[in-house]
């Protein structure tokens, strides 16, 4: 823990103010305030950033093109162990800690769980003292910000870097790395050895960023270091004797700029959705060789032997966007290094390993060959090897001739991103149970039989640092009360609280802080949208990316349904609701956005029509992200996790609901199924088609939306709702939902799951009813939510993936 006092704090934040502001204290605005307080922090551990690790510690990089990061302050101060005299010496000087918290801007480098994932893995890594750094891009501007005009989705390019920079960030010119796009490749034989002659090539310069990875009270400091793309600087002159003279006309030198900084301007703002763009492409090649050539660069600093790099380091790929790892790692071991074919695809092997997080189909990655051809010349050739040599290997196993085509990493005309990164890494893993098994018996079937070794599984976790301790101070203190503070470090020790399982005073005061929970989010609805909720409600949330899969339609469907019994019998008895929405679509993304709109229509309609009496109320909360998340999962009673079964590979909001004491309300989909495991059966509320069902509807047909729609009064009430003109105001989007739901028989389930779903919310209903036995379900919840902690995760990353058979490591 960092040492500090009041006395010299105070000291060290007036002189900061001086040196960066000229001014005192009491002329600053917040902003400015909050870049002296981060500065000051910034001195407190810049000794440790340097020297934390010894050298003989092999060292983990984790490759990432998305890192949702949040607000870092009251996460540092935590972790330093520090909030406490930060807060009182700030106090003294009259500054409110809470306002410089909220001042903070909210790095959305990412699009939901997958980059959230990686952000919580890093807290993680530093937490149990692995040396794991990051590498991603600086994205200029990150996720859109949403705004609601009428109803619709209106996308506002995102400006997280406008206060001058990043607090957190330091930049390190001295350790700018070029990479090489487009030219020509030659191979000359020298001697009976091949040299690689890259000419005209397009030299971009990476500028790293970093960014302090604090650990929990370990002094441990790891980085993410993150890229942006820009022109090279004049400094480079030897590298660049074979560069494409870009700088003869201005207008060359301009188009070249703008080439240059295209590449680090934007996040993709897809979410388990690829779209193919060759942006996109130069994007994922732009920091994954600035960020192979770094870890190269350090590691011959070193002076250690090339050919045991995978003993002193391991590459982890988030999904196949940095997949051409692989490659690289290949080029500069193979042209560089001037190893031979067999030396360095056994180092690459060795080092490098890969996490799939989806199996749906419009996600997987493909390249056209021409692009990457054109892109990346020598690359291509290298891939091309990989290629030639794995369909030798599995032609000599006799495998027939489709099996090769669909194992291939090239076929006719694309790259296959999963399948280079199977062939080129020691470990592929699934992201939970479920979905480990449909990777090995559908998806990947052909290379699980093939390799059974390489797959393994590794539930997501998350970070119960931020998403219980720092969210939810109350609840964090009062288990610490019950159980002392061990669990923070050791999560299951959670359990222990099932001992007060019917301790009346513990499930009272469980209740009470989730009701001042949901009172301070009732106040930000009431404060933001005008719209009063009641904290006595049921508070039911789905807030996660909007797509198809995740069944938004199927909660608002419900709600339609039970505000057609209200209408129907006003003494209709139940609990009164509120139900709460947050969710991105992705720009391009239709129904998705006539699914927002179609919500914003019935939230309308519903909040505003007195005959219900309060009974339902709907609040769509613009603009879902980390800082949002952070109010309002604590507040939930209710946590929707309602995916079509087999489509959701694992889920990570689902986890942090659970562990802040939220009822499950889920299929047996992704890690649904281990919440399940952990709570038992009577601790959760499940519905919905299982996995065989869905898999067999999808391989043999059999399902027909129409047939239900016709059979059944209920779902057809509903139904047609979306183009009667019963709710106002959406007669567009209503038809294409309408569409995608009987014309297109219902791709993911909905009207199918329908009844079910309606029954096991009436059991919600039910359950509420009696608060006791509601708060014990609570407290169990939060007891077994332990083995969800990202801390699991990256021990067991670290104990089969990254330091396998090594020793002295962990
Ligand atoms: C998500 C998965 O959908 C989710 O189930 C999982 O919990 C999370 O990853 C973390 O493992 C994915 N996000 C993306 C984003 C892109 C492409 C594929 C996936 S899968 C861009």
């Amino acid at each position: 823990m960092a040492k500090i006092n009041k006395n010299k704090f105070k000291q060290s934040f007036e002189t900061k103010m001086y040196s960066l502001y000229a001014q005192s204290i009491n002329d600053a605005t917040d902003e400015q305030l909050l870049n002296v307080l981060c500065s000051v922090i910034k001195d407190i551990i810049s000794k440790k950033w340097v020297d934390n690790k010894l050298d003989s510690q092999k060292e983990v990089y984790y490759f990432s093109i998305e890192f949702l990061l949040g607000r870092q302050l009251k996460s540092n101060l935590l972790n330093l162990g520090i909030e406490n005299v930060v807060r009182e010496s700030l106090k003294e000087l009259n500054i409110d800690l809470d306002n410089l918290i909220n001042a903070e801007s909210d790095p959305a480098l990412g699009n939901g769980g997958l980059g959230r994932l990686a952000a919580c893995f890093l807290d993680s890594m530093a937490s149990l003292n692995i040396s794991g750094h990051g590498y991603g891009i600086r994205y200029k501007h990150g996720l859109f910000e949403q705004k609601f005009i009428n109803g619709y989705q209106v996308e506002v390019p995102d400006n997280w870097l406008t206060q001058g920079g990043y607090v957190w960030e330091t930049v390190r010119p001295n350790k700018a790395i070029v990479v090489k796009f487009e030219g020509n490749v030659n191979l000359i034989d020298k001697n009976g050895r091949l040299e690689v002659n890259h000419t005209d090539y397009l030299p971009i310069m990476a500028m790293p960023y970093d960014i302090p990875i604090i650990g929990y009270g370990n002094n441990s400091i790891n980085t993410l270091r993150l890229f942006k793309s820009e022109v090279l600087s004049r400094d480079f002159g030897p590298l660049t004797v074979n560069a494409r003279n870009s700088y003869g006309s201005y207008e060359d030198a301009l188009k070249y700029k703008y080439y240059a900084e295209e590449i680090s301007q934007v996040l993709y703002p897809n979410d388990s959705n690829y779209a193919g763009r060759l942006l996109r492409l130069k994007q994922e090649y732009f920091f994954v060789s600035a960020g192979i050539q770094d870890i190269i660069r350090k590691y011959k600093k070193k002076k250690l032997d090339i050919k045991k790099l995978n003993e002193k380091v391991a590459i982890h790929i988030n999904d196949t966007h940095p997949t051409l790892c692989i490659p690289e790692l290949m080029r500069i071991l193979l042209d560089e290094e001037g190893l031979s074919w067999d030396e360095a695809w056994d180092i690459t092997i060795n080092t490098i390993s890969y996490t799939n997080h989806t199996i749906m189909t419009e996600a997987m990655e493909r390249w056209p060959k021409e692009m990457v051809k054109r892109l990346l010349p020598r690359i291509y050739m290298i891939i091309e090897e990989i290629n030639k040599r794995y369909v030798n290997e599995l032609e000599e196993r006799k495998y027939d001739h489709e099996k090769i085509y669909r194992m291939s990493i090239i076929d006719n005309n694309d790259i296959k991103m999963a399948n280079l990164s199977i062939v080129g890494s020691h470990s592929v893993n699934g992201v939970a149970k479920l979905h480990t098994e449909l990777l090995k018996k559908e998806v990947l079937k052909d290379f699980y039989e093939h390799e059974p070794e390489k797959f393994n599984n590794k539930t997501n976790g998350i970070a119960h640092r931020r998403w219980l301790i720092s969210a939810n101070s109350e609840l964090s203190d009062l288990i610490t009360g019950l159980i002392s503070e061990d669990w923070k470090t050791d999560t299951n020790k959670l359990k222990e609280l099932e001992i007060y399982r019917n301790n009346k005073d513990v499930l009272e005061k469980i209740g009470e802080i989730k009701y001042s929970n949901k009172e301070r989010l009732a106040k930000f609805i009431k404060e933001k949208y005008d719209i009063d909720v009641n904290p006595n409600s049921i508070f039911d949330v789905q807030v996660k990316r909007l797509h198809a899969y995740k069944r938004q339609l199927l909660n608002a469907l419900h709600i339609l349904h039970l505000y057609h019994e209200l209408l129907e019998n006003p003494n209709f008895d139940m609990e009164p609701r509120t139900f709460i929405f947050g969710a991105k679509a992705a720009p391009g993304y239709y129904l998705a956005k006539c699914i927002i709109k179609f919500i914003n229509s019935l939230a309308d309609k519903i909040n505003n029509d007195p005959r219900i009496d309060n009974k339902i109320k709907v609040v769509f909360i613009e603009n879902y992200g980390v800082s949002i998340a952070e109010l309002i999962i604590p507040a939930a009673d209710v946590s929707e996790q309602i995916s079509t079964t087999t489509k959701e590979a694992s889920g990570t909001g689902n986890m942090k609901f659970m562990m802040n004491g939220a009822i499950t309300l889920a299929t047996l989909d992704g890690a649904n199924i281990e919440i399940f495991d952990q709570v038992g059966k009577d601790n959760i509320v499940i519905f919905g088609l299982s996995a065989n069902e869905v898999l067999n509807y999808n391989k043999f047909g059999g399902y027909s939306a129409l047939d239900l729609y016709n059979s059944n009064r209920n779902i057809k009430r509903v139904v047609d709702d979306l183009i009667n003109g019963f709710i106002p105001n959406m007669e567009k989007e209503g038809r294409e939902i309408y569409d995608s739901l009987i014309t297109y028989n219902d791709e993911y389930f909905v009207l199918r799951d329908i009844e079910n779903y309606i029954e096991a919310q009436e059991k919600i209903d039910k359950l509420y009813k009696n608060k006791d036995k509601w708060n014990e379900m609570a407290l169990i919840n939060i007891a077994n939510s332990g083995v969800f902690s990202s801390d699991r995760t990256i021990a067991e990353y670290a104990h089969d993936i990254w330091f396998k058979g090594c020793e002295g490591n962990e």
